[in-house]
């Protein structure tokens, strides 16, 4: 049985978790908000990780029913996690490619709110460069609906693109999330210093948040906290965790 049969067989069979990732403050370490990371518990193979299901969904266009499952799934999740920390925070949901230039993406999305209640404030969703490139009429057409709802858009990996900076200029972001690959080797590495330093500037500039992916050690996190990196996301403040891992998570951040 391949693995592509056997993923409509787990989407049936419920066998495709959320995980959740804390976005925490640099200084405080306080839980800012969880990035929502998909999984997939097949019953024999374990835990498939989402390098190898996500581009078959993406092909076969399953990431549709995925993506929107998991939209839902986490607006509805957010207001657990608000109750027990007492406070707002927010949850940042990955859309793909084809999720993105799907026709149904906005009532996907509108469904999403309207069902859990919460405020698109609340709402982070993280696309790639490469989401944005493939027809950026529609994207800023897409862009603007988003916008209108009040969700704010963060681009994924940033700096691993093939795009320009012009992109800043015509899309409303938010949010850029400096890809790990920039992180692993700070802070010794002098180019991926300049690297940080560069992005870091740029969104000062541009009044855009900066979150650093990937960070897995004191020395990274206190380098970015020097620099001015607001929000850090890595295995040193939180590996991606079930729901019930992240309220325990939550109830000792307070
Ligand atoms: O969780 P991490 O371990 O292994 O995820 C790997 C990649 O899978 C991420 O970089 C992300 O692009 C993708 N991914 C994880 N969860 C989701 C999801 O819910 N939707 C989409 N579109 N991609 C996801
Ligand atoms: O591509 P995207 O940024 O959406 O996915 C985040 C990916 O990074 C997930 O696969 C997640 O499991 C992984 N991740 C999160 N924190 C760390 C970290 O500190 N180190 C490494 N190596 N991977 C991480
Ligand atoms: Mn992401
Ligand atoms: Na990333």
């Amino acid at each position: 049985i391949s693995l592509e049969a056997a993923m409509f067989n787990a989407v049936r069979e419920g066998e495709f978790l959320l995980y959740y990732q804390p976005i925490v403050n640099a200084r405080s370490r306080i839980i800012e908000g969880f990035e929502t990371l998909m999984r997939w518990k097949h019953p024999t193979l374990g835990m498939v990780p989402p390098v190898r299901f996500i581009p078959i969904a993406e092909s076969n266009g399953l990431i549709n029913l995925l993506g929107a499952w998991a939209l839902k799934a986490a607006c509805m999740q957010i207001r657990q996690f608000q109750e027990v920390a007492g406070r707002e925070l927010y949850i940042s949901v990955n859309i793909s490619p084809r999720q993105f230039r799907s026709d149904r993406f906005l009532t996907v999305l509108d469904d999403a709110l309207a069902l859990s209640g919460l405020d698109g404030r609340q709402l982070v969703l993280e696309i790639t460069e490469g989401t944005l490139m493939i027809d950026p009429t529609h994207a800023e057409d897409i862009l603007a609906r988003m916008v209108e709802r009040h969700a704010r858009i963060a681009i994924d990996d940033f700096g691993t693109g093939y795009s320009s900076l012009a992109y800043l200029k015509r899309f409303p972001i938010s949010v850029l999330k400096i890809d790990r690959a920039f992180v692993k080797d700070l802070p010794s590495s002098t180019k991926d210093a300049a690297i940080c330093n560069a992005i870091l500037d740029l969104a000062g500039h541009l009044s855009l948040s900066v979150v650093a992916e990937g960070v897995e050690t004191e020395e990274q996190l206190a380098w970015l906290d020097d620099q001015g990196c607001h929000y850090v996301q890595g295995y040193l403040t939180g590996k991606p965790m079930p729901a019930n891992v992240a309220v325990t998570a939550l109830k000792e951040n307070l």
